[in-house]
């Protein structure tokens, strides 16, 4: 069992249970994927796996596993909204390395308004303050990405293992099941609203898909043509389906 194994089991059984879920189609030679690191003579197995989904309010719900051993372990989970909801991303970057742990969860706002602050960071800022305690701030991150995150972004880099598979995971629920409250009470947006919707869409995957700490990493075990694909065909794919009209 992986360290974010259970963290993967949990969202996609919660989901299921509370939303009415669609499969979403994974292209070709991307649900599993084998790769190796290390030295010759101790090569080490990187399995990469990719879970996806979607519903009525939630264009794609989608996860990359990665397990390369004990000094790698990845689970990056991301539910990216219909373009017709004003709905935040809900974003978990789950990461083990040999150095330690790194931590980001958040539920990252399409728009920086007060008003949508009230919305959609309000009501988490009390499990956000619960959990910072436990989880102190896990120092400098990229300037440009900071426009990204919400007043209740949890960013943290625990020593401890014990920390990620308790507190961690506690966190990781109670900031899925808040979002599930927010999909469920959401009504569709106003036509006026949609461009800017996705506008922020398009911006944010831009980035997220120029940016992405794992483009290295991945290109290292699977070669830089699988990665772009991967990144721009599964992992933040909606330029890709706005160019083949099939959102
Ligand atoms: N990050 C991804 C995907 C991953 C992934 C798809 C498949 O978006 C893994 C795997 N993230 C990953 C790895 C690292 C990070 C780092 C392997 C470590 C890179 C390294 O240190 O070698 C949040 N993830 C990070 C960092 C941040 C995030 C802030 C550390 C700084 C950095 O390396 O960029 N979540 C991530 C992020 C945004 C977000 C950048 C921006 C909006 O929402």
């Amino acid at each position: 069992m992986t360290i974010y194994q259970p963290f993967l089991d949990y969202a996609i059984a919660t989901l299921e249970t509370h939303l009415d879920l669609s499969p979403y189609p994974i292209p070709e030679g991307f649900t599993h994927k084998v790769g190796t690191t290390g030295p010759k003579n101790k090569p080490q197995e990187v399995i990469t796996t990719s879970y996806a989904s979607c519903s009525s309010k939630l264009r794609q719900i989608r996860a990359a596993h990665v397990d390369g051993g004990n000094g790698l372990q990845v689970l990056n989970f991301v539910i990216f909204p219909q373009l017709n909801y004003d709905l935040p991303f809900f974003g978990a970057d789950l990461v083990t390395l040999p150095g330690g742990h790194l931590i980001a969860l958040d539920m990252q706002p399409i728009f920086q308004t007060s008003a949508y602050q009230t919305k959609y960071t309000q009501p988490l800022l009390e499990t956000f303050n619960f959990y910072q305690k436990d989880l102190p701030w896990g120092g400098d991150f990229p300037e440009e990405a900071q426009q990204f995150f919400s007043p209740a972004f949890l960013w943290t880099r625990p020593s401890q293992i014990e920390v990620v598979e308790t507190t961690v995971f506690q966190a990781f629920k109670d900031y899925l099941n808040r979002y599930i409250e927010f999909v469920n009470i959401a009504e569709p947006a106003p036509a006026s609203e949609l461009p800017k919707i996705k506008d922020s869409h398009l911006a944010y995957l831009h980035y997220r898909a120029e940016k992405d700490p794992a483009r290295g990493m991945l290109s290292r075990f699977y070669g830089s043509e699988w990665t772009e694909e991967y990144i721009h065909k599964f992992l933040f794919d909606l330029e890709h389906k706005l160019a083949l009209e099939t959102v």
